[in-house]
């Protein structure tokens, strides 16, 4: 009897041992800012660094992800390392390695291109650190193996959008130029293809050209003006792969007194707030939404993640479709 006793007493002292210990790093918590309410906490009380692997800076869809991306860890208190790849996919990888190196507890990657990041990715695997896609996605490397998931949208179907919109709106009939985004990134190849899937039953609609714009405003500008040189007023549609590529290329259009939005039906994808003015002004005709602001579902997947809930391998974003009945509803919210 006297030795269960005595047993009773050591369980209950190593069980008080072990409140003290509780409360104890429980204090510890707080004092780091994050906690798990707030998410960016990590072990210890040492705040959450989570890296952030984007391509480039330019033209308002990037700038509305990252903003989205820093105030999303603001909020929830982690710390954000951020590194910009400038447009070039071997800077992006060796930013990837510079994360790694620095061993943040997670990586939102924002590949510039759909190949060339198996070694990067080995490397975060190796070092146990979770890689999360963010907008593109990748060709190869598979979800739950080699990175967490996919989290996006769905740009074949916003390819599919633009050309049914486009085979509506002129029963089938255009001489489409289409600019094309970034070469060898996911979202130029899947926009394209949707689009090419969307218009084949229309036999008199025809791709003249198709030109690489790299997505920005300025290349979409120059690559329109040669175009309407060689193509003049066989040119009734243009079909772009962002927003800022037809903003440039309706410049090119005015510039050429050929009129964006009327002699020239112009369409594109993002629903950027200057193209949804175009819209209302009647200088372009239609965006499919393509949301930039990952901020909260990133993180919200994340912290799904490290509390060992299975995740998707693609969890795609729902988009609207901007046209001249509803853009300057939406004018307001758009970035
Ligand atoms: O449409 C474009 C940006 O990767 C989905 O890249 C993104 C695209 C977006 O530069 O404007």
């Amino acid at each position: 009897m006297k030795s269960l006793n005595e047993g009773r007493r050591a369980a209950l002292a190593l069980l008080f041992a072990f409140a003290l210990l509780a409360t104890g790093l429980a204090g510890c918590r707080k004092e780091g800012g994050g906690g798990d309410a707030a998410g960016g906490g990590g072990q210890g009380g040492k705040k959450m660094r989570v890296g952030f692997s984007q391509t480039e800076t330019d033209g308002p869809w990037r700038i509305a992800e990252t903003k989205s991306m820093q105030d999303e860890a603001a909020r929830r208190g982690y710390e954000l390392v951020f590194t910009n790849a400038r447009g070039d996919t071997a800077t992006q990888v060796s930013n990837l390695e510079d994360l790694i190196a620095q061993r943040v507890d997670a990586i939102f990657l924002a590949p510039r291109e759909s190949k060339g990041f198996e070694g990067p990715l080995q490397a975060a695997k190796e070092a146990g650190i979770p890689v999360i896609l963010i907008d593109r996605e990748l060709e190869g490397p598979r979800a739950g193996e080699d990175y967490v998931t996919f989290i996006g949208s769905n740009f074949v179907e916003e390819g599919q959008r633009a050309g049914e919109w486009l085979a509506k709106q002129t029963s089938g009939k255009a001489g489409i130029v289409e600019l094309l985004g970034t070469a060898g990134s996911s979202v130029a190849n899947d926009r394209h293809q949707g689009f090419a899937d969307a218009i084949k039953a229309f036999p008199d609609m025809k791709i003249i050209a198709a030109q690489d714009g790299n997505f920005t405003r300025a290349q979409g500008q120059k690559v329109m003006e040669s175009l309407i040189q060689a193509h003049g007023r066989s040119i009734t549609a243009v079909y772009a792969h962002n927003d800022e590529m037809a903003l440039g290329a309706a410049q090119a259009l005015r510039s050429a007194n050929m009129n964006p939005g009327k002699d020239v039906l112009v369409i594109s994808v993002d629903g950027q707030k200057s193209a949804l003015e175009a819209i209302v002004k009647g200088e372009m005709n239609a965006t499919v939404e393509c949301n930039p602001r990952f901020g909260p579902i990133a993180f919200d997947t994340l912290e799904r993640f490290k509390r060992g809930e299975k995740i998707k391998p693609k969890i795609i974003n729902e988009d609207r479709f901007f046209d001249s009945t509803n853009a300057a509803q939406f004018v307001g919210e758009a970035f």
